[in-house]
Parts: structure tokens; C-alpha cells; sequence
């Protein structure tokens, strides 16, 4: 069976303000692991068809220039699980799986209005400048993934903290 999977990127502002490492250790941290990672310039029509649901929106050009103007960190995140059966048919499609969890971790899109203790609460001030993005759905963090990242980039491996993480 599938295991649910979330696209988490760093934008350029958190690439130029030096908190590739501290993003990426909030996920480590938790105990969601890396199945990809890579720095990558991201061409501009991948970066309207990755937000193409907000092509109507008035800030929808200035997104697309902030996004592509430098480079920004693509990472898939998954949760291992001792059997994938258990996080498919109970935590995934209630909600509370690795697309969710990693939502939360991130904050509200407003950083001003983002808790304290999830990152955009932590390290930003402005929704244009919100250093981070993480997959809404699990089927948007199958297509972004798919959009993101090609065949052979992602790598098949297991955590040894596994059996530490999950009981
Ligand atoms: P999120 O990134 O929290 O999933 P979203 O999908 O609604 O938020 O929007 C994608 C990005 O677009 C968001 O991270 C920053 C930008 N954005 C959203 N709403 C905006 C607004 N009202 N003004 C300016 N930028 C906005
Ligand atoms: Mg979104």
C-alpha cells in the first residue's frame, strides 16, 4: 500500500536568510524522514503550474516572481511506519498523517497570525515572505511531488529510529 507522502519546500527567502538547516531540522526533529532533497532554481512555469489554483488571484504574478527568484529547497517527507497498513486504514485518512502533521508544524499562512512554536510563527513576519511551503492534501502532495521531483531522485530507505517512533 501507498504511504502518504508530503512536498515541503523552503522558498528563497528562507535559502537567502540562512535557515535551510533549521527548517529542515523542524521535520527531522519530529520524526518524519527524507525520501528527497535537493537545491533546485525552480523555472517559472513549473511554479505557476505548482500554484495554478491561485492563477486568479491579484497577488498571483508577484507569488510567481518571489518563488523563482532564487533557489529554493524541494524535500519530500514521509512518516515510517512498522506497517504501512496500520498509518493507511487509521492516521492518514482521518487527517492526522504526515500532510497534516507537517501543515501544523509550518503555521498559518500569515506569519503574524501563526502561532509560536511552528516556523512561520517562529521566522517570518509576511505572508509574501512565509519562508515555507508544505502540501494541503495528501493527493496535492502526490501531485506536487510528481511536479517536483523525477523518477530515481527519490530514495527508498528506512529510518533505523523507526521502531522508536512508532510502537
Ligand atoms: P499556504 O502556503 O499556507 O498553503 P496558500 O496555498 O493559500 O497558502 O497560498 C500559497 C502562497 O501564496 C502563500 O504561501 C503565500 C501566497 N499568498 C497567499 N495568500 C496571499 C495574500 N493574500 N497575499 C499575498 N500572498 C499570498
Ligand atoms: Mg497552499
Amino acid at each position: 500500500p501507498e504511504v502518504e507522502q508530503s512536498y515541503i519546500m523552503i522558498k528563497p527567502d528562507g535559502v537567502q536568510r540562512g535557515l535551510v538547516g533549521e527548517i529542515i531540522s523542524r521535520f527531522e526533529k519530529k520524526g518524519f524522514s527524507l525520501k528527497g532533497l535537493k537545491l533546485f532554481r525552480c523555472p517559472k512555469d513549473l511554479a505557476q503550474e505548482h500554484y495554478k489554483d491561485l492563477k486568479d488571484k491579484p497577488f498571483f504574478p508577484t507569488l510567481i516572481d518571489y518563488i523563482t527568484s532564487g533557489p529554493v529547497v524541494c524535500m519530500v517527507c514521509i512518516l515510517f511506519t512498522a506497517t504501512y497498513f496500520v498509518i493507511l486504514s487509521c492516521k492518514a485518512w482521518e487527517g492526522a498523517g504526515v500532510v497534516a502533521s507537517a501543515r501544523k508544524l509550518i503555521g498559518a499562512t500569515n506569519p503574524l497570525q501563526a502561532e509560536p512554536g511552528t516556523i512561520r510563527g517562529d521566522l517570518a513576519v509576511q505572508t509574501g515572505r512565509n519562508v515555507v511551503h508544505g502540501s494541503d492534501s495528501p493527493d496535492n502532495g502526490k501531485r506536487e511531488i510528481a511536479l517536483w521531483f523525477k523518477e530515481g531522485e527519490l530514495c527508498q530507505w528506512e529510518s533505523v529510529q523507526t521502531p522508536w517512533l512508532v510502537e
